[in-house]
Order: structure tokens, then C-alpha cells, then sequence
């Protein structure tokens, strides 16, 4: 082989191998041992948690990194879809009224709601939100795993809700402000439709495109303020991926009212065509690895031609 040939053929190698790092989902490089019952996050537990605020109101909204330009969100906290200037995101945040080293700021270029979205109770509760400026990867910031259509997230599945969110129905978050992670099992969609209609005072049908998690007893629950804010679960391989995104519930952590999150399953061809750069889970980690082993071989093939 000329010297020219090899010096192309190990850049083509590495190119490969870069190509394959792109910010892997769902893997936080900060772990720490998670507890039933909401409690405080620990600083990089959860680095694809956003702080949504609005110009003059504050906190106002959670969402979730998903890609390095956009954002995953709920519908409802993006009454003006077109006035994007009076948003502002942030990521890498631990605390609401904290000072917090590793954050960065975001200001929003577009915001897409699903075509349909009316309410939160007649589901399409989801956004996508794409960032004016891309996020820069850290320990305290990475995106969480989109399912892809397939993706099952059966019955009694622990998954954890996490946000910055009232303590209580009315009760805002005090001091500091720091993040907040409550363990909450997936309900089938049958067990959260008959809760519901247990209460008479209030019909909520329970649409294809939500999934329900929480207790039936109460006590444990996403709250006004998390809205937008992932449901995140751990899957077989310990990555984690969203299942849904805070959408409603009939008060905060009351029995037979479990939270209701918008089903991310139910909107892969709206990811798709919105952000098509961004993999859904499921085919993304096979591209990923195969795209790795390819460099690997590149560079041995490589190694055995250069050593004849
Ligand atoms: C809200 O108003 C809200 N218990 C969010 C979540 C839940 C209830 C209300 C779920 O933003």
C-alpha cells in the first residue's frame, strides 16, 4: 500500500469511529441508587431534565433533551406557539432558585404541536421545541431515548416522573428548588379508565394516546408545574427511555386519580417527520452498534495489511 493509500484509509477508519460516539441516549454518567417515594434528585441523576420558562412567569414547564436542537415537551405549555421569543430553557439545571454551575441557556426558534391538539383531556399533548443554539453534551447534560412505535411499557413497569413541580395540589416547591424524582409504575390503560370513572363529578376518557402511571391509593404523583416533564423507564439493557411526557390529572396524588402523561409511542411518525435526526429507540441502538463494529474491523483489517 502507497503511504497515501494507508494515511486516507486510517482517516476513513477514525471518521467511522467518531461518527459512531454521537451523545448516546438514555445513559447517565452520574448514578446513584434511587429510593421508592419523591425525594431529591442527585446533581446528573436525570441530565436530559429541562426548566421551561416564560418571560415574566417563570418556571412554568418541564421537558426533556432529546437531540442536541430539540426539546420534548407537552402541548399545553406552549398556549402561544408562534410567540417563541418569550421562551427560554434550560439545561443542565438542578435548582429552580439556585445558582447552578453546569446549566446552560437556551432560547427557543420553533415550536411544532402535533396537527389536532385542542386540551390536554383530548390528547395530542406533546411539542416538539427546537433550540436556537445546540445544547453542549456534559455529565449534567444528555438526551433521553424515544421509543420507537413498538416499544412496550407493560402494566407495573417502575418508571420515575421528575420535575420541579408543586409538593401538593396548590403547594410550590420551597427553598432552593432542587429537582425532584418520584417512582411511579406504569397502569394499563383499562385499570386507568375504570379509576377514572369512578368518580362521578368528572368523565375523563383515557385515549390511546395517553399512558397512565401512579397508584391506585394516591400519594405519589406529578403535580401542576411538572407538566411537559418526562416518565422515564429502564429497560432490559439499563437504558433509560421516555415513555411519556406530564400531561394531566384530576388533582395531585389523589386516589383513583393517577397522573396522565401523553403515550410517546402513539407519536413516532410525528418525531419522525419533525426531527428526523432524531432515532427512535429500538432502531437507533442497532444503527449505533453496527456502525461501531464496522470501525472496529475497518481498524483491524487495517492493522493486518499494514503488518504484511
Ligand atoms: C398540571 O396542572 C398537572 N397529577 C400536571 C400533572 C398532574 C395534574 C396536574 C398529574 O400541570
Amino acid at each position: 500500500m502507497s503511504p497515501r493509500f494507508q494515511f486516507y484509509a486510517v482517516c476513513w477508519c477514525v471518521t467511522g469511529m467518531l461518527a459512531s460516539n454521537a451523545q448516546q441516549c438514555g445513559r447517565p454518567t452520574i448514578v446513584e441508587n434511587r429510593i421508592v417515594g419523591g425525594e431529591d434528585a442527585t446533581q446528573g441523576a436525570w441530565p436530559w431534565q429541562v426548566d421551561i420558562q416564560k418571560g415574566t412567569s417563570g418556571h412554568v414547564c418541564g421537558g426533556s433533551i432529546i437531540s442536541e436542537s430539540w426539546v420534548l415537551s407537552a402541548a399545553h405549555c406552549f398556549p402561544n406557539p408562534y410567540d417563541v421569543s418569550s421562551y427560554i430553557i434550560y439545561a443542565g439545571r438542578q435548582w429552580l432558585h439556585g445558582y447552578n454551575l453546569y446549566e446552560s441557556l437556551h432560547f427557543v426558534s420553533r415550536v411544532v404541536i402535533p396537527p389536532g391538539y385542542s386540551d390536554p383531556e383530548s390528547g395530542s399533548d406533546v411539542v416538539l421545541v427546537q433550540l436556537s443554539s445546540p445544547v453542549y453534551w456534559s455529565d449534567y447534560i444528555r438526551p433521553i431515548c424515544l421509543p420507537a412505535s413498538g416499544t412496550l411499557f407493560p402494566a407495573g413497569l417502575p418508571c420515575y416522573v421528575t420535575g420541579w413541580g408543586n409538593m401538593r395540589n396548590g403547594v410550590p416547591l420551597q427553598g432552593v428548588g432542587t429537582l425532584q424524582q418520584v417512582m411511579v409504575p406504569i397502569i394499563s390503560q383499562s385499570s386507568c379508565q375504570e379509576m377514572y370513572l369512578t368518580d362521578p363529578t368528572k368523565q375523563v376518557d383515557i385515549l390511546y394516546d395517553m399512558i397512565c402511571a401512579g397508584y391506585q391509593e394516591g400519594g405519589k404523583d406529578s403535580c401542576q408545574g411538572d407538566s411537559g416533564g418526562p416518565l422515564v423507564c429502564q429497560m432490559a439493557n439499563e437504558t433509560w427511555v421516555q415513555a411519556g411526557v406530564v400531561s394531566f390529572g384530576e388533582g395531585c396524588a389523589a386516589s383513583n386519580h393517577p397522573g396522565v402523561y401523553g403515550r410517546l409511542t402513539s407519536f413516532s411518525s410525528f418525531f419522525r417527520d419533525t426531527a428526523p435526526e432524531v432515532r427512535l429507540y429500538g432502531r437507533a441502538h442497532r444503527e449505533g452498534g453496527g456502525r461501531a463494529a464496522v470501525s472496529v474491523s475497518c481498524l483491524a483489517a487495517l492493522l493486518v495489511l499494514l503488518h504484511r
